[in-house]
């Protein structure tokens, strides 16, 4: 499925703008890349394949009380170095942000994300069904079989799952994520950065950071669990007492987990190309680099996958 900003911006509730004094896109000047060419990443299509001794298993098989999870997600591109992937069955997504400092050196700087996702995805499909994944496996497996495709570039990546009724995590760098319980926020992860915007990151060379350096953790989720999965194009431009509003407003509204998304990626776009406001990234900004100047967004792909934590073992109809 394919989307222009434009049609995003439609379904941004005016009262949102109101609520965080944004103007609507129609009556700012024109942002500077171009609006037409911005698309949702679909989903790959979910089909389970043939059965392998090759188990990512956490736990014990699935069984009723089990909790899955309902995803969506927004990709609002910037330079297109971002890669993200999700399996509905398996319950599990993750996103990938591509070091941009690789462009300058004439690589493609989306290939180590690319192929992160893209191994971890063949991974999880060539699990058995039913199979529970624990995100640190997954991210080191995909990490191996990228790095041993000799896959040039440096990407941030993080992986979440639901495993029973578990949430699992496991990052590198700066692509983040954030659950919210009722509306408000029952955990979120904090980056990794060696220095200001220079954030741990996986990549074939040995100056990479090691999988065994990720953030690993897990907290029991509930039903109406919301988990907000994205890169720093999102956590850079939208503070959490934002997010927290967005998914207070979308809950009211009954957003589906794309609607939700959508609002997300298509805020944060906003807050990235303002000059005058403050955000996340600004704050730090001032603080690690001394200008009192340092204002505004940074402009940058926006990854968000939106899921929805709910009961019920894993089904073959759901995406
Ligand atoms: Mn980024």
């Amino acid at each position: 499925m394919v989307q222009t900003l434009n049609e995003i911006d439609r379904r941004i509730d005016d009262a949102l703008r109101v609520a965080f004094g944004l103007r609507r896109r129609r009556d700012s000047p024109a942002p500077a890349r171009s609006q037409d060419d911005d698309e949702i990443a679909g989903f790959a299509a979910v089909l389970l394949g043939p059965p392998c001794d090759d188990p990512m298993v956490c736990d014990e098989a699935a069984r009723e009380g089990d909790l899955r999870m309902v995803f969506e997600s927004c990709y609002i591109k910037d330079h297109d170095e971002d890669a993200h992937f999700g399996h509905a069955e398996a319950g599990v997504v993750g996103v990938a942000d591509g070091v941009g400092g690789y462009r300058a050196k004439g690589v493609d700087a989306s290939a180590f994300a690319r192929g992160l996702m893209h191994n971890a995805y063949a991974e999880v499909v060539s699990a058995v069904a039913g199979t529970r994944v624990c995100p640190y496996t997954l991210l080191e497996r995909a990490h191996l079989m990228t790095v041993a495709a000799g896959t040039p570039a440096a990407s941030t990546a993080v992986i979440v799952s639901i495993a029973g009724r578990t949430l699992k995590w496991a990052f590198v760098g700066d692509s983040g994520f954030a659950v919210f319980r009722d509306g408000r926020i029952l955990h979120r992860s904090r980056p990794q950065q060696r220095y200001f915007n220079c954030p741990y990151q996986l990549k074939s060379g040995r100056d990479g950071t090691p999988v065994s350096e990720a953030v690993v953790g897990e907290i029991m989720a509930k039903e109406g669990d919301i988990v907000v999965v994205g890169t720093d194009g999102l956590f850079d431009n939208v503070f959490d007492d934002e997010l927290g509003r967005i998914v207070r407003m979308g809950t009211a509204l009954g957003f589906s987990p794309k609607n939700m998304s959508e609002v997300m990626a298509g805020f944060a776009f906003e807050t990235s190309r303002c000059t005058d406001r403050d955000t996340p990234y600004s704050v730090l900004g001032r603080r690690e680099t001394s200008k009192p100047s340092f204002k505004g967004g940074k402009p940058d792909d926006i990854t968000v996958v939106v899921a929805y934590i709910v009961s019920g073992g894993p089904t073959r109809s759901q995406i």
